[in-house]
């Protein structure tokens, strides 16, 4: 249970002396690493049914029309950074198909999408498994970390040639995808089961969209859209959050030409700074019909306000490029954040929502993931949807909710097997299929 804790903390030291008090100063301006529930501070939640100017949204239509534009005009100036309005030119080329995937049962297909502007163009690697069906399948839609090769152990996907991250117990040590990883995230991905559930997947690579790292600005879908003569975004302009929030749009702008899948019907899941990016997907793009966030703590699920595990202070200083520049003048003064995680839910609504939380991911701060989904329902309820009913945290294991719905999972920070028949059985009840049983 500590171990997480501690190797997600900057300062091993800090968090020894931490595991004793429960509470002290971190160095820098990190602010306090709070790990026991007495020793949060008392914090105000904004309440997202009140406008601006003080004016109660009693309405859906109110909601649609005044305070979500509002709202999202926070989250895009102070948090993630506005993705510009300049549109790219797409192009679609499919590279790879074989009928014959996942012994015959799926059409395993990569799409190159070309993203370009007048100052130069980047290709994004899209990978599906399309289960065989008559009619155009729901999708699961998800970023992943290392490379499409990782996702299912299958000698037939193109090895990610994109910056990936380093890792050890892959051998990846150069930034570049190696033989090795092929399937080495099959228990995480669950490919054979969503597709056994009738849904395709698809996937590809963060990095492909933007490297995760300082210089990766320059590499990425952001370097297209800076203006003439600067290097930078300005400090209300996307982070990398961002960008990949919108590599997953432009995986969409796909889908929608792709007659095997039905486009109304994307998931879009990650898993934490990828399930940040699926939230931030699903409020900036309509077209996304629900939303999966597994483990995405700080940024993601999890109220900033609430001072536990991972701070706005924290997050800035260890990945200064991930939000915008202006989410910076929140670090450790969380309380004049104009807004909280909960509306960033609340700005998906009517939609429906997944929050899973991991018991020993208290770096993502479970409760606070928790309370981020309770806290939209409000929301929700003008759109005549429940929420959740319950007014704390449930028992392990348990999935709650209605529309916006969620569990914790016994054990660490990562997507298992229990997650996935949670999601699948979230999305077959809101797409109203015929829930296939679990393979045991
Ligand atoms: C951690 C980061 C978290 C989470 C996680 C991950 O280092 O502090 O916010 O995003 O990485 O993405 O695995």
């Amino acid at each position: 249970m500590w171990q997480r804790f501690l190797s997600a903390s900057s300062n091993i030291g800090v968090a020894l002396v931490l595991a004793v008090f429960g509470i002290n100063m971190a160095c820098g301006d990190e602010g306090p690493l709070v790990k026991e529930e007495s020793k949060v501070p008392p914090y105000t939640l904004p309440d997202p049914l009140i406008t601006n100017d003080g004016k109660r949204i009693t309405t859906a239509d109110e909601w649609r029309n005044i305070r979500w534009p509002e709202l999202m005009r926070l989250f895009e100036t102070e948090v993630y950074g506005r993705a510009p309005a300049e549109k790219p030119k797409l192009s679609f080329k499919k590279t790879s198909e074989d009928d014959g995937a996942l012994g015959g049962k799926a059409i395993r297909k990569e799409v190159t999408i070309d993203v370009s502007t007048k100052r130069g163009h980047v290709p994004l690697h899209l990978l599906l498994y399309v289960p065989k069906s008559k009619s155009p399948v729901p999708v699961m839609l998800g970023l992943n970390f290392h490379g499409n090769q990782v996702v299912c152990d299958d000698k037939g996907i193109a090895l990610a040639k994109c910056w990936i991250l380093n890792e050890d117990y892959l051998g990846i040590t150069d930034h570049r995808a190696n033989e090795k990883s092929r399937g080495s995230q099959t228990s995480n991905w669950q490919v054979e089961e969503v597709v056994k559930h009738g849904f395709a997947v698809a996937t590809m690579c963060c990095g492909d969209i933007e490297p995760d790292s300082p210089a990766g600005l320059s590499q990425g879908v952001r370097t297209l859209f800076l203006r003439d003569g600067r290097t930078e975004p300005d400090a209300d302009e996307w982070g990398a959050i961002g960008a990949w929030a919108w590599g997953l749009s432009r995986a969409l702008d796909y889908l929608e030409t792709d007659p095997q899948v039905n486009a109304k019907q994307v998931v879009v899941w990650g898993h934490s700074r990828l399930g940040k990016t699926a939230l931030w997907a699903a409020a900036t793009d309509p077209r996304f019909a629900i939303a999966i966030s597994n483990n995405s703590g700080c940024g993601g699920a999890a109220l900033s306000k609430r001072i536990f595990g991972e701070t706005v202070g924290r997050i800035n200083r260890a990945f200064p490029y991930w939000f915008c520049g202006n989410f910076h003048k929140y670090s450790q003064h969380e309380e004049i954040l104009p807004v909280d995680q909960h509306e960033l839910i609340a700005l998906i609504a009517p939609r429906p929502v997944y929050v899973a939380s991991a018991t020993n991911d208290l770096w993502a701060d479970p409760r606070g993931e928790f309370l981020s989904a309770k806290n939209a329902g409000p929301v929700y309820a003008l759109f005549g949807k429940r929420g959740i009913d319950a007014d704390d945290l449930p028992a392990p294991d348990r999935s709650i909710g209605d529309v916006i719905g969620y569990h914790l999972r016994t054990g660490n920070h990562e997507t298992t097997a229990f997650d996935w028949q949670q999601y699948l059985a979230f999305a077959e009840r809101h797409f109203s299929m015929t829930p296939v049983s679990a393979t045991k």
